[in-house]
């Protein structure tokens, strides 16, 4: 054990004991009786939490209906009245930010530091900018209107986070939605479907439906659905893909990565140490932009890499409530035992950690080398705490290694020549370029990749824009020349 004292999580066991009996779903702004329960459990000790509902389909019909019949008045309410409500949202997730952030980290792993201080305050701060576009709505897109009943499906490395980016600016354009949070964390969810009758939400206008995969199949393939929002693996972004196919559905996927990076030897090799740890260990390297393959100029290679080993050597692992870890569980034993398998058959030199790991579901920051380029480490995101690492000579080989992957959500480069920066900038293949930084992210910025990482964009006017549709259209376009 690191720290003095784990952060107390008796608000937290109240709250799942007031809810022993199990949840139901959240519907038309009440709770549902439960049905076909399952458990959800805390990866770091496998304590079951609580039992929550598998949706069916005639579920998924009544939460569909309930957002259909909440539309025609919440698209209907000005703009700056939606925002009033987006705006009691936010305040809430921060006056009850110590419980969602001591849910969060029971139920996914993340370390509270994390859940505390990154996933919670960024929830707030989109709901407040959300809140903000809606009040501008009817003065900067005239003419445009909501979709209708919006569906997301959301995955579990960051599931609070995950609904507030389909949620707020769902809301903020007048849609109502049906969310399915991930099988593994559904409990943040459900906090946030009490508080939104607190913040006066009006019922329907919000709708939460647990359960697995055939729960979110369901949902998508709903024809009562406009518009689907997806974030998750590659492969199940396919099948919904080819799901709504011809149905009219507008879609929006946030997919998996192999981001790239980047680097040179003129960097400054201590912050982009510093850098690499957020990259690939923030959130045990579970996160869709994760900087999972290090290219590291062949003439500093030595020196980085065992730069990096005494720094990997020194992260701590523990109880995700401990303020003082640096990594916590792996979200589910099933991602365990993926990382593992991969791992386990990679045909490369495998560094682990000298750190003590904790018994169960963890895994230690671990390094690969000696890959090639079509090694399927190389190529698969692992979602897990594994960097692999390869090196190059020249920027244009730098450019050829980072774009030689299916995926392109992020990329990152370190070098202190400016120049060399904008001349890599534009010729990475990827939705988001960071120069000597990492996983910045802010509610005003758009987010979302090309290739196999998906379409789309979340946050800003972009991430906006995606949930409106031109009003009167028919009339508006200019007829096409006789
Ligand atoms: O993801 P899924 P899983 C990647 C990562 C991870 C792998 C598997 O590589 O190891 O995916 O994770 C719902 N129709 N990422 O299995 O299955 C599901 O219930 C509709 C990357 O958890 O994609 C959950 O709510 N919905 C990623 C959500 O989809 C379906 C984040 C995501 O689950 C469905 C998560 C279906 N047919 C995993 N099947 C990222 N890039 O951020 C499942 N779901």
């Amino acid at each position: 054990a690191y720290g003095p004292a784990p952060e107390s999580n008796a608000e937290a066991l109240a709250w799942l004991a007031k809810h022993k009996a199990g949840f139901g779903h959240f519907i038309n702004g009440a709770f549902t009786a439960p049905e076909a329960p399952f458990e959800t459990r805390n990866p770091a000790n496998g304590a079951v939490l609580a039992t929550v509902s598998q949706g069916s389909e005639a579920t998924v019909a009544r939460a569909v209906a309930a957002a259909a019949r909440a539309f025609p008045k919440w698209s209907a309410t000005p703009g700056p009245q939606r925002a009033r409500v987006l705006y009691a949202l936010a305040r809430l997730v921060q006056k009850h930010s110590r419980l969602f952030a001591v849910l969060e980290t029971m139920d996914n792993g993340k370390p509270i530091r994390e859940s505390r201080d990154i996933d919670i305050p960024l929830v707030a701060r989109h709901f407040y900018y959300h809140a903000g576009l809606a009040q501008l709505l009817e003065s900067e897109r005239p003419g445009m209107q909501p979709l209708g009943v919006c569906a997301a499906v959301i995955p579990w490395n960051f599931p609070l986070l995950m609904l507030a980016w389909k949620v707020a600016p769902a809301l903020a354009a007048g849609n109502t939605v049906v969310l399915k949070p991930a099988e593994y964390t559904p409990l943040t969810a459900l906090l946030f479907a009490e508080i939104s009758r607190e913040a006066g939400l009006p019922k329907g206008v919000l709708n939460i439906v647990t359960g697995d995969g055939e729960t979110g199949a369901a949902l998508v393939a709903h024809p009562g659905v406009a518009k689907v929002a997806f974030t998750g693996s590659t492969m199940v972004g396919q099948r919904i893909r080819e799901a709504t196919a011809g149905q009219g559905k507008a879609l929006t996927l946030e997919l998996g990565g192999k981001s790239p990076y980047i680097v040179f030897d003129d960097a400054d090799l201590d912050s982009a140490v510093e850098g690499l740890v957020d990259a690939i260990w923030f959130n045990q390297g579970q996160v869709c932009c994760a900087g999972s393959r290090l290219l590291v100029q062949e003439g500093v290679a030595d020196r980085f890499h065992a730069k990096l080993k005494r720094r990997m050597d020194g992260l701590r692992l523990g109880d995700p409530l401990d303020k003082c870890i640096d990594m916590g569980a792996i979200a589910d034993p099933v991602q365990l035992e993926t990382i593992t398998r991969l791992v386990d058959g990679s045909e490369g030199q495998i560094y682990r950690a000298a750190t003590p790991v904790p018994q169960g579901c963890f895994y230690p920051p671990t390094l690969i080398t000696g890959l090639t380029t079509s090694s399927p480490l190389m190529q698969e995101e692992i979602f897990g705490p594994v960097l692999v690492s390869m090196t190059f000579r020249t920027p244009a080989e730098a450019v050829e290694l980072a774009n030689n992957t299916r995926f392109g959500l992020a990329a990152s480069v370190w070098t202190e020549n400016v120049n060399l920066a904008l001349d890599m900038a534009p010729k990475l293949k990827a939705g988001v370029v960071w120069v000597n930084a990492t996983n910045l992210f802010d509610a005003a910025a758009g987010f979302g990749g090309v290739r196999e990482s998906g379409f789309g964009r979340e946050g800003g006017w972009e991430g906006l824009a995606a949930y409106q549709k031109p009003a009167r259209s028919a009339r508006t376009l200019k007829p096409l020349a006789a």
